[in-house]
This record gives C-alpha cells, sequence and structure tokens, in this order.
C-alpha cells in the first residue's frame, strides 16, 4: 500500500479479482468482481445524497451499502438493525441522513419519511472506477457512539484515518492479501466495520463473517485471522474443541475491552496461540496494539501504532511518568484522531487537552518500554459490556421515563462473560424488576438492558445530592 492518499479500498478498485470466494456473510459468498459491480450499481442511486442511514445487519447487502457510499463520496451512518425506534431517530436526525439504505425499497415510507433504497447483490453497474476518489478528509463515516450522559454522540471518521490506521494494522499484524479473516461482530461500530470489512478490502485478505459470533462458528470458518471481543473469546476459551480447532490459524486478535489473563492463558494453551491485544475508540480509530512479531504478554495492549503519540496525566492535567506503575489518563494524538462531535462543539471542547491532544477517559500505565496497560475507566458512567462502550446516562434516561421509577443509578459491576454487566439501582413502586428491564427493553437495542435490576428505598447520595455510585452494589 502506498499510503493514505491512494484509493482507500484496493479491493474494490480491481488489485484482487482474481479471488472468487472473496467475501461470505450470512452464508451468501461475494468475489470482489461483484461486490465492485454491486456497489457500482448501488451508487448509483444514492450519488448525490447528504448522507446515507445504513441499517447494518451482518449481510452482503451491508457491505455493499458501504462501499457504495464510500465509492460515491456520501457519509455513511450505520445503525443497529435491533435499535429501538426511538435509536433511530435520534441518530437519524442528528446526523442528518437523507436517504436509507434497508432491506426493501419504502418509497418515502421510511423512519422520519426518508426514501428508503434497497441493495439488490445481482446489479452490476457501469464501473467502480468511474467515480472519483473523494477528498481525503472528507467523512467516510459518522458513527454513534456512547458519552457518560445524554443520547450518542457523531464521530465523524475520515478516509485519511481510516486508511492510515488499517496500513499500520497491516504492517503490526502482518495482514496480507493471502489471509482470511473471520469474525462476527456488529457492522455498525469500528471493530466489526472498518477493521472487519474495511481492513479486508484494503488488504485483499478474503473475509468470512459468521453471523453470531459463536464458538462453533469461529472454529468451523477456516481462517486465517481471527477478530474478537473478550466475550467472544471467554466463550472460544470455554469450549475447548472449538479454541483447538483454531490451532492452525495464524493470528487471533482481541479488543474493544480488555482480554482477561485466564482467558488469554487458556488460548495459547489450546491453540497454541497467544492472542494480539489492541486498544482503540471510535474517536482515534486504532491506536496501540501488541505486534505479530513481538512477545505477547497478557493484559497489555502494545506500543502506539506508527504515527500516534501517547501520554499519561492525573486529574490536574500534569504528566504522570512513563514507570509501568503510575496510572494517568491516556492522552493520544495522531492522524487517526478526529476533529471534534458533529455538532457538539461543547462535548468536542471537554475531549481535548489545552494543548490539542485527545483525552480518552481510559487509565492507563505505560512501562519504560512503551508498553501499554489499559487499567480502567476515568468514569464510572462509562460501561464497556460484551465489548460494547454504553454511557450510565443514556439508561437512567430510559429508566426515569418509566412512569413507576422515580430515582436510577445504572453502575457496571464485574461480570465473567461479559467484562461488565449493567446493574441498574432504582427507587420504584408497583413494578417487578422485569417490568423494568422491559420498559428499557421497549426503548434501547438489547446490550444496552440492566441485566440486573435491584429495587431500592432511597440512592446514597453525598451532601450536594449526587448519587455515590462507588456504594452501590452487593445488592
Ligand atoms: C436476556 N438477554 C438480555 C437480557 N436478558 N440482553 C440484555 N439484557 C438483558 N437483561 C438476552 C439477549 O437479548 C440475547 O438474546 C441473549 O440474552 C444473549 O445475550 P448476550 O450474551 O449479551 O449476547 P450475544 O448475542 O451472545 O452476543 C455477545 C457478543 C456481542 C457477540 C459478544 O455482545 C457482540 O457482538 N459484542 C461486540 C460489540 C462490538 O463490536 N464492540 C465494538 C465497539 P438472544 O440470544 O435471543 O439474541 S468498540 C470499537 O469499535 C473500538 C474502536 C474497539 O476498540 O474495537
Ligand atoms: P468505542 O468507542 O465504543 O469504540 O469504545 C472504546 C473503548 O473501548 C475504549 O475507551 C476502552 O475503554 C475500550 N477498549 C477498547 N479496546 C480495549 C482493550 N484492548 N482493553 C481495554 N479496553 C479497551
Amino acid at each position: 500500500m502506498t499510503g493514505a492518499n491512494d484509493v482507500l479500498l484496493p479491493a474494490v478498485a480491481g488489485a484482487f479479482h482474481d479471488r472468487p470466494d472473496a467475501l461470505t456473510a450470512a452464508g451468501q459468498r461475494m468475489s470482489w468482481e461483484q461486490l465492485a459491480g454491486a456497489a457500482a450499481a448501488f451508487a448509483d442511486r444514492i450519488a448525490g445524497a447528504g448522507a446515507l442511514a445504513v441499517e447494518a445487519g451482518p449481510s452482503l447487502a451491508t457491505v455493499v451499502a458501504v462501499v457504495a457510499g464510500l465509492l460515491a463520496g456520501v457519509p455513511l451512518v450505520p445503525y443497529a438493525p435491533d435499535s429501538s425506534p426511538r435509536e433511530r431517530q435520534h441518530i437519524l436526525g442528528d446526523s442528518g441522513a437523507d436517504m436509507i439504505a434497508g432491506q426493501l425499497d419504502g418509497g418515502d415510507g421510511g423512519e422520519g419519511g426518508l426514501p428508503v433504497v434497497a441493495v439488490d447483490l445481482g446489479l452490476a453497474g457501469r464501473s467502480a472506477g468511474r467515480f472519483p476518489e473523494p477528498a481525503p478528509d472528507s467523512t467516510a463515516f459518522l458513527l454513534y457512539t456512547s458519552g457518560t450522559t445524554g443520547a450518542p454522540k457523531g464521530v465523524p471518521v475520515s478516509r485519511r484515518a481510516i486508511a492510515t490506521d488499517l496500513d499500520a494494522l497491516a504492517g503490526a499484524w502482518q495482514w496480507t492479501s493471502a489471509d482470511t479473516l473471520v469474525h462476527g461482530l456488529p457492522l455498525y461500530h469500528v471493530h466489526g466495520l472498518v477493521l472487519g470489512v474495511l481492513g479486508a478490502l484494503r488488504t485483499g485478505s478474503a473475509l468470512v463473517h459468521t453471523g453470531r459470533a459463536t464458538p462453533a462458528a469461529y472454529a468451523g470458518a477456516g481462517g486465517t485471522l481471527y477478530f474478537g471481543v473478550p466475550t467472544i473469546w471467554s466463550r472460544i476459551a470455554a469450549d475447548p474443541p472449538a479454541a483447538r480447532a483454531l490451532a492452525p490459524a495464524r493470528l487471533l486478535v482481541s479488543g474493544s475491552a480488555a482480554l482477561p489473563t485466564s482467558v488469554f492463558e487458556a488460548l495459547a494453551t489450546l491453540s497454541g496461540h497467544r492472542p494480539v491485544e489492541r486498544y482503540g475508540m471510535t474517536e482515534t480509530l486504532i491506536t496501540l496494539s501488541t505486534c505479530a512479531r513481538r512477545l505477547r504478554r497478557p493484559g497489555t495492549v502494545g506500543e502506539p501504532l506508527a504515527g500516534v503519540l501517547t501520554r499519561l496525566a492525573d486529574e490536574a492535567g500534569r504528566p504522570v511518568p512513563h514507570d509501568g506503575a503510575a496510572m494517568g489518563e491516556l492522552h493520544v494524538t495522531g492522524p487517526t484522531v478526529f476533529r471534534g462531535y458533529h455538532h457538539r462543539p461543547e462535548a468536542t471542547a471537554a475531549s481535548f487537552s489545552a494543548d490539542g491532544w485527545f483525552r480518552t477517559g481510559d487509565l492507563a500505565t505505560i512501562g519504560p518500554d512503551g508498553t501499554h496497560r489499559i487499567v480502567g475507566r476515568v468514569s464510572v458512567d462509562l460501561i464497556t459490556s460484551g465489548g460494547y462502550r454504553i454511557g450510565a446516562g443514556e439508561i437512567e434516561d430510559a429508566l426515569l421515563a418509566c412512569p413507576a421509577v422515580t430515582e436510577a443509578a445504572v453502575v457496571g459491576e464485574p461480570h465473567v462473560d461479559l467484562g461488565q454487566e449493567i446493574v441498574a439501582y432504582v427507587v420504584a413502586a408497583g413494578v417487578t424488576p422485569e417490568q423494568v428491564i422491559d420498559h428499557v427493553a421497549g426503548q434501547l437495542s438489547a446490550h444496552k438492558r440492566p441485566r440486573r435490576v435491584h429495587i431500592v428505598d432511597s440512592l446514597p447520595r453525598n451532601a450536594i445530592g449526587k448519587v455515590l455510585k462507588q456504594d452501590l452494589g452487593g445488592g
């Protein structure tokens, strides 16, 4: 690859058209050539749109819609297929999307009255190459991600950031067109979409999307390179035949949450592979990774990728030493860091230090050899469950919309499978915990539902009335 300014997706531009089975998702197969043809046809239908929302199920249609948007220079707004009407309205309204790529052509009958355009996998357009390559700094995606309070915020991700990040990862992981990438991750976040789809289209590796991310599906996929969140790896480690079936692979990669040492060691014993762990955020893309060529130790996320700089800061913003023991908030800067949230100048200002470094909100240590460990979050209000980043505030808002609930506090509590599970403490009358969970289920997608709800008489508060979340628990 020549760098961030060349064509973003060489596989679509004709570089690897000799691979007949390039792409498999939901049991359907496509060559790169078929993908290029179907995407060119779809690009003709969406060209000129301001932004294209994509109901991003794990299917070839999602890949075609995404590639079409990238060809036509239309910013893409992928959203979870199980998102609630309330979540969709927020994403569609906030992003300004003026068209939806969906299952069926819907005229103007789509969500919010927007036209719905369906992808036809069998069509071929004039040529993927007839669209001029959009400017490197243009927005490829607007990805929605949770903060500690309020509704999810839009993160514009540029083409240059994607190209730079994927090239750095390809270098760190020796990722080439000889690989077959396997994963079963959602296609509306950086992990499954940018790494898991565009990574294949940039390196030319074949891609198998397993649909559900089960141990059996990973074991049967016959790949060389596997991506997963720790919940997936822990389920594979607990299924020894599935873990052993990964022995012929080249590299197992974990990210989106901390990989427990016990899972790292079980995978190493059963599959013979010490997983690569990497760290990133929607706002920064992937910034740290262990290297395929170097020793991989459990609990570390390696060193900065090419072009990335990191540092640690204390609460007052003062430097924290890189001695492997002192903890500080991780700050990052580099070519993959976004410029700011969509239409949210205050949130943007709060996320950057005075000298322009992005404040990740993650607590880390950095060793004298440059090795990074992620040790937690600065705020208890950001929860990582099943590899999803979830804001406590969004769930508290949904709980308070339940007429029976008068007060609510949501925390993440340690959970062996999910890393953290969402637990809600509510002051409520005349409802059961199950009814409260069902109420949230009607408003938010499945991974944001509390797993446990405790109905309590009152919430612990300090003198000024702020809930003391560290005093919740054990209930
Ligand atoms: C029952 N269920 C509940 C509840 N009760 N779910 C939620 N709350 C309840 N109270 C049901 C679910 O609906 C589901 O039902 C079943 O229990 C199993 O749920 P679960 O174990 O959570 O999910 P899963 O379907 O088995 O999926 C696990 C998963 C998934 C595959 C690990 O969480 C996942 O895809 N995570 C990936 C997230 C991700 O991509 N993050 C990347 C963002 P049913 O079985 O009927 O469906 S981070 C990122 O992009 C950055 C840059 C990075 O670093 O990567
Ligand atoms: P998101 O913006 O949804 O992509 O989530 C980003 C967050 O995921 C980061 O701020 C971290 O808290 C977490 N994360 C990602 N990778 C790792 C990792 N390898 N170890 C620990 N946390 C991680």
